[in-house]
């Protein structure tokens, strides 16, 4: 199996955590979002991912991007141990939380974003901070009032699931942005339990072979 990434990319931080809590082995090949105008736009990247988007993952003849996909692809071929715990709903309660962070938050503070703000809508940076900080307060409001509802140790629940996965690297990205994220005292909670869990700590950016400083 082979997963192209970038360290501090958080979908390929969630495809990270997902393969190591299903202790599945892995090569991991770095693509550089910022080096010589981004790798991920390179013609042979884009025959592997014609988003230019990372990550994606490799499994034999199997090639798939997008994230949650492929910890859906994860999840049916080794169910255990499960990133989508517990009953109908709770599962639903999983996939809507992950959504939320995977569709609706992380597209619109995407590096390719940023890059069209600063670029061609010559926003300067207390433009593209006041334009991360909307989205991650609305985002994160949003979150904590639905964890209220069902969190427990974890984002639903008790039990791990692909929503923890998803939440670990947006927040990382909202300490890198400098989001503050104190107004969220269960998220924050959920958070600091999640990264104390040994398949979290693994995959974080820091531990990965293409880190910088
Ligand atoms: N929905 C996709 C998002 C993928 C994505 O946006 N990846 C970012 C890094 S987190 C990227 O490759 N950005 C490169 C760019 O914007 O040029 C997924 O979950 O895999």
């Amino acid at each position: 199996m082979e997963l192209y990434g970038y360290w501090r990319s958080s979908a390929s931080y969630r495809a990270r955590i997902a393969l190591n809590y299903k202790q599945l082995e892995y090569n991991y090949i770095p693509v550089h979002l910022i080096k010589d105008g981004g790798e991920q736009h390179k013609q042979s990247y884009r025959q592997l991912n014609p988003n230019g988007l990372v990550p994606t993952f490799v499994d034999g003849t199997v090639i798939l991007h997008q994230s949650l996909a492929i910890m859906e692809y994860l999840e049916e071929k080794y169910p255990e141990p499960s990133i989508l715990p517990g009953s109908a709903r709770l599962r639903g309660c999983i996939r809507a939380l992950a959504l939320d962070i995977a569709s609706e938050l992380q597209p619109l503070i995407n590096l390719r974003v940023q890059q069209y703000l600063t670029r061609e809508l010559k926003f300067d940076d207390a433009q593209k901070n006041a334009w991360l900080q909307h989205w991650f307060r609305q985002s994160f409001t949003a979150f904590e009032r639905n964890l209220e509802e069902v969190a427990g140790d974890y984002c639903v629940g008790n039990e791990f699931s692909m929503a923890d996965i998803c939440l670990v690297p947006q927040v990382y990205s909202a300490e890198r942005f400098g989001i503050d994220i104190t107004p969220y005292p269960i998220l924050r909670a959920v958070y600091a339990r999640l990264c104390e869990l040994p398949w979290v700590a693994d995959a974080h950016p820091s531990k990965q072979p293409d880190a910088e400083n």
